[in-house]
C-alpha cells in the first residue's frame, strides 16, 4: 500500500518513518510512504498556499486549489466522491475531524492508497473538508502547531496492521485494544525494586492463575484510567458483578 502525505513541511518526515516497524515494513515493500511539497501544486512565482479569512480573523487559511491539484495529481480523483468504491482514502487532518481509533486504523489497512492531508497556520478551507476529503480525522483533544505530527501517528497505526508488518510472531488481531480494555500490567527482573514486589502469582509457573490475573488487573487498570472504554468493554456478567461486589468491599 501506498501513502502520499501532502505537506508544507517535507522535511518533517526525514526520519519518522525508518525507525522499528514502519523502516522493516517499507524495506519488505509492504509499504510506500511519501512527504510531498505542497507548493509543487502552486502556479504563481511566489508559490502560495494560504490567504486571509474571510470574515476576519487572526492567522491565515491553506487555499483549496493547490491541495485539491495535488489530490487529483495524486490519485487521478479531484473529489471524494469520485473514490466511492475504491480501495483509496483522502484523509484530511483536522482539530475538527472525528477522533482516530483502531477500528480506522483497521480500514486504512485494507486500502491501496491513502492520502494524508496536513493542515498548518490556521486552518484549511472547509471546502477541502466538504468536497476533496473522505475523512476528516483529529488524533485527540489537544491543540497541534500543525497536521504533521498527527499524519506520523496515523501511518504508524496504519502500517503494522498492513498483513506481514509485524512477522510472524506477533498478531495485530489480538492486541489489547481490539478487545477494548488498556494491557495488562508488566514486570521483568529484579523481583523487588525500590522496595516494590513484583506480584507473587507472575514468579510462579501457574498460567490459568497468571492469565486470570491479568485479565484483572487489566479491567482494574482500564476502569481507573479509561473509565470511557472501561464503560463499552466486552466483560462477561459475572465480570462486571465481581468487580461490583469488591466495590462494595464484599
Ligand atoms: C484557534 C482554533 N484552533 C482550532 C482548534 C486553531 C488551530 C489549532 C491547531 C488550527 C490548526 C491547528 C493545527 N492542528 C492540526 O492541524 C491537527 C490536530 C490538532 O491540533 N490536534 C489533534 N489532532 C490534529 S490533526 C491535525
Amino acid at each position: 500500500m501506498k501513502f502520499d502525505i501532502i505537506t508544507i513541511f517535507p522535511d518533517y518526515f526525514g526520519a519518522v518513518f525508518d525507525y522499528g516497524i514502519v523502516r522493516r515494513a517499507r524495506a519488505a515493500g509492504l509499504v510506500e510512504i511519501g512527504a510531498h511539497d505542497l507548493r509543487r501544486w502552486t502556479s504563481d512565482k511566489h508559490k502560495i498556499v494560504d490567504d486571509r479569512p474571510f470574515g476576519g480573523g487572526d492567522g491565515m487559511i491553506l487555499k483549496p486549489e493547490p491541495l485539491f491539484s495535488a489530490v487529483e495529481g495524486l490519485t487521478g480523483a479531484g473529489e471524494a466522491k469520485e473514490l466511492a468504491g475504491t480501495r483509496k482514502r483522502v484523509v484530511l487532518l483536522s482539530p475538527q475531524g472525528r477522533v482516530f481509533e483502531q477500528r480506522l486504523a483497521a480500514e486504512l489497512a485494507t486500502c491501496e492508497q491513502v492520502v494524508l492531508i496536513c493542515g498548518r497556520y490556521e486552518g484549511v478551507d472547509e471546502r477541502v473538508a466538504e468536497l476533496l476529503a473522505t475523512d476528516e480525522v483529529s488524533v485527540g483533544d489537544y491543540v497541534l502547531s500543525g497536521g504533521e505530527p498527527a499524519a506520523a501517528v496515523v501511518v504508524d497505526a496504519v502500517v503494522r496492521l498492513i498483513p506481514g508488518a509485524l512477522g510472524s510472531e506477533t498478531s495485530a488481531v489480538n492486541e489489547s485494544f481490539a478487545e477494548g480494555l488498556l494491557d495488562f500490567p508488566h514486570y521483568t527482573r529484579p523481583p523487588e525494586f525500590r522496595g516494590r514486589r513484583v506480584p507473587e502469582v507472575l514468579l510462579g509457573g501457574n498460567h490459568a492463575e497468571i492469565a486470570r490475573w491479568r485479565r484483572r488487573a487489566a479491567l482494574l487498570k482500564t476502569r481507573r484510567n479509561r473509565p470511557d472504554l472501561f464503560a463499552r468493554a466486552a466483560l462477561t456478567e459475572e465480570e462486571r458483578a465481581r468487580l461490583e461486589e469488591e466495590a462494595n468491599g464484599c
